[in-house]
């Protein structure tokens, strides 16, 4: 099979420092949250270079972008790639952007050989997959696969109570959200290009990771009432402070991590609002968010019932009411094993050391594994450090990724059960 043509790595770094400009946090951190004013730059820079690669454009009613390159056979399912553009607080300018950015560089690369694929290939830049404003992740891919209804995304609030529907309005698109949701048998595979966002691919010094699972993401709002006061006048043993429940609770999460069987446990507090937020006030409120996960259901849920017997205890000895609501508990994903086979032989075509691991962050494609078969490219991490400023990987460890991306795709595209 004829090969796609080699990929510029500066030129394809290049897309990504330009991109990194359109933050609400100054360089080198990136802030792009959804339907911000910088999210809608970022987007409208993004289609530019798609549009400049020779792919065509469809931004469908939420805002997940699609860049196509036809195929020699329209009526077959496409083959699809792709991640995200927006980005957390205090980012980096890796995590999501190298699957976008190398979806588009992958599919020009395959233009540029002069292949024509009988499959038609679309890359995908998916909405909101960080949970950053309205709480739960990966809002444009789940209602895409049907994880999330078009009403729940209805009833969706944001930090200041604003309505999704309303901040879509403004940010510029419309169309009712049922028009979202892809038929069955839309997609004939989905494979991701991402950073690793871990500490493996280095630490072994291989150059491609061929994922085979995502972990099972949790994310939890927590609500702790208790009496406020004065922080002279109320004596201790009068007091029931709800910061003071919020420590035994963040401990606790901490506490199951730590101690679950599997080791992959993970148990993060991210977010913690004290009301009245006063120096000499006794915090009568506290909110805050739990993010649990691991690579195995059971084991979560093990880790997520020490929780639950933790909040008992604090409401019992502490006299606070504890609120718990469940913003997503989602199952796991597995990788479809000849996609995972595809990647190795991709890396392998190109000379490049490859090894299997499961993804601990989740993705975009742990809900588009519900509509199509899945599988994730990595490439490494420096330090395994992601969700910061200095996030980093090198131009060529991105290059050489999009060209396993690029192999990977001609092979879906093309394959025999093409
Ligand atoms: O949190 C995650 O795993 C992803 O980066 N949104
Ligand atoms: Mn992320
Ligand atoms: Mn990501």
């Amino acid at each position: 099979m004829k090969t796609p043509a080699s990929i510029d790595a500066e030129r394809l770094d290049g897309w990504s420092r330009e991109l990194a400009r359109f933050s609400d946090d100054p360089a080198p951190a990136v802030r792009r949250v959804l339907y911000t004013p910088t999210d809608l730059e970022g987007r409208a820079y993004v289609h530019g270079l798609a549009k400049d690669a020779g792919l065509s454009l469809r931004v469908d009613p939420i805002g997940n972008a699609f860049y196509r390159l036809e195929g020699t056979d329209p009526s077959l399912p496409a083959v699809a790639t792709g991640s995200h553009l927006d980005a957390i607080p205090n980012a980096g300018r890796f995590d999501g952007t190298v699957g976008v950015l190398g979806g588009i560089a992958a599919l020009e690369s395959i233009a540029r050989a002069g292949l024509k694929p009988k499959r038609a290939i679309e890359v995908i830049a998916f909405t909101s997959e960080e949970p950053t404003r309205f709480g739960i992740g990966c809002v444009g891919s789940r209602l895409l696969a049907g994880a999330l209804t078009p009403d729940a995304v209805r009833a969706l609030r944001d930090g200041e109570g604003r309505a999704f529907e309303a901040v879509r309005a403004e940010a510029g698109f419309s169309g009712a959200l049922e028009e979202v949701v892809l038929k069955p048998g839309h997609f004939h595979a989905f494979v991701e290009l991402h950073v690793e966002q871990g500490p493996v691919l280095e630490r072994e010094k291989v150059a491609i990771g061929a994922v085979t699972a995502i972990a099972a993401p949790a994310s939890y709002e927590i609500t702790i009432r208790g009496e406020g006061g004065h922080a002279g006048g109320a004596l201790m043993p009068t007091r029931r402070d709800a910061l003071c429940g919020a420590a035994d609770f963040v401990l606790a999460v901490e506490r199951s991590a730590k101690r679950s069987a599997t080791g992959d446990t993970v148990g993060t507090v991210g977010v913690c609002r004290v009301f009245p937020g006063a120096v000499n006030g006794i915090p009568n409120r506290v909110e805050l968010t739990l993010d649990l996960r691991d690579t195995a259901l059971e084991a979560r849920d093990a880790a997520f019932a020490q929780i639950e017997a933790a909040i008992d205890t604090i409401r019992a000895e502490r006299g606070l009411t504890v609120e718990l609501r469940t913003l997503n508990a989602d199952p796991p994903a597995t990788a479809d094993a000849g996609i995972v086979d595809a990647v190795e032989r991709s890396a392998a075509a190109l000379g490049l050391s490859s090894m299997r691991l499961p993804s601990r962050a989740y993705h975009d494609a742990l809900f588009l594994a519900r509509v199509a078969p899945m599988g994730m490219v990595f490439v490494p991490s420096a330090g395994g450090l992601s969700h910061r400023p200095d996030e980093h990987t090198d131009p060529e460890e991105v290059a050489r990724g999009a060209e396993v991306l690029a192999r990977t795709l001609l092979h879906l595209a093309e394959g025999d059960d093409a």
